[in-house]
């Protein structure tokens, strides 16, 4: 995949050890205390973010719930991978804030500090007025547009409240381990073993999930929170890219009653469905040279508008800065139009 050294981009990847994929860490994430003001700087912040890439979907999903559209332009990146992401088709784009056109996103980090070494990953959370990347990590960037306040934009609801922070960062814990991360251990190894053992954590983590989801409307209860956002992408991708591409696994999602049922819920949300291409996903990994595909036809993808029937457990609510909760379905009757 390759990395910047000091500025220059290397063709040389360094994330497989020994057999398995370590995932390197982001080099940027911001702990200022000053929550970002988009509504007052509209064209200050930018997101650039893939449409096939799970961590960027999280952040997009949180985006568009958080009513964020107007505020914080989304750039979606395309085009052959040669030095890593291109943005515009191979072809140059001048990035807000950057005075010179740029093709491959290794050149926007790279143009934030000409000594950068890492990798050139999405998502990025760009400053267009500081000419600096506040973070590239994607539950970074998610804490921190979480953080915004909607000044009567849109109802102020947050994902990741105080009250149940360590409830959600528990989660979020097992659900990386064991799913959202594990699945490119499993692609990416290149010993059997690892690949075996990261499968095995992979299937015991949807029964797990499956099991806590017979009783409870989201991951936490009631109210739909980050983890429930965090988890959404790897579903979405389980049996489109997961599962017959990354792991060789022959259960779907739809062998898991509850979790299918839960994922259907979450899609039914205004503007999540509209986030998801589910044969684009499959073409960009079947394309791929990570991964060896041995499907060379797109699978059948299941209906994902079947009526879900979670509103027999409980209701589903979200929670107000305030500390109030309103009601989803109010919520997404009111959901701007255009969000989708
Ligand atoms: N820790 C990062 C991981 C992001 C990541 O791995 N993004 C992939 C796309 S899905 C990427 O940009 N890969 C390019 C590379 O590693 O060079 C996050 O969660 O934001």
């Amino acid at each position: 995949m390759g990395q910047v050294v000091n500025g220059v981009w290397q063709d040389a990847d360094t994330t497989i050890q020994n057999g398995a994929y370590e995932r390197a860490q982001s080099i940027y994430k911001s702990h200022s205390l000053e929550p970002l003001n988009p509504f007052r700087e509209p064209t200050r912040y930018h997101l650039i973010a893939s449409e096939t890439c799970p961590w960027s979907h999280r952040v997009r999903i949180l985006r568009v719930l958080k009513g964020l559209q107007g505020v914080l332009p989304l750039y979606m990146p395309h085009g052959p991978r040669i030095e890593g992401i291109s943005l515009n088709e191979g072809l140059p784009w001048s990035i807000p804030g950057t005075d010179q056109s740029i093709v491959h996103l290794h050149q926007l980090y790279s143009f934030a500090d000409p000594n950068y070494s890492g990798r050139s990953t999405v998502p990025v959370l760009w400053d267009a007025k500081e000419k600096r990347v506040i973070s590239n990590e994607s539950a970074n960037i998610m804490r921190i547009l979480d953080e915004v306040s909607t000044e009567g934009h849109q109802s102020d609801v947050v994902f990741a409240p105080s009250s149940l922070i360590h409830r959600i960062d528990e989660t979020n814990d097992w659900i990386y381990s064991g799913l959202n991360n594990a699945v490119y251990r499993a692609g990416f190894a290149e010993c059997e073993t690892i690949r075996q053992d990261a499968a095995i954590e992979i299937l015991e983590t949807l029964i797990k999930l499956d099991k806590r989801l017979s009783k409870r409307r989201f991951l936490l209860g009631k109210i739909l929170t980050e983890s429930d956002l965090r988890l959404f992408p790897s579903l979405a991708r389980f049996d489109a890219v997961y599962a017959p591409l990354f792991v060789g696994l022959d259960y779907r999602l739809t062998d898991y009653p509850s979790l299918w049922a839960y994922a259907r819920d979450l899609y039914s949300i205004p503007g999540i469905a509209s986030s998801i291409d589910f044969l684009k996903n499959w073409l960009s990994s079947a394309e791929s040279d990570v991964v060896s595909v041995s499907v060379p036809t797109p699978p059948t993808f299941p209906d994902w508008t079947i009526p879900h029937g979670r509103e027999l457990l409980s209701e589903a609510r979200l929670m107000l800065r305030s500390g109030e909760h309103i009601s989803l379905q109010g919520f997404c009757e009111e959901f701007p139009a255009t969000s989708i």
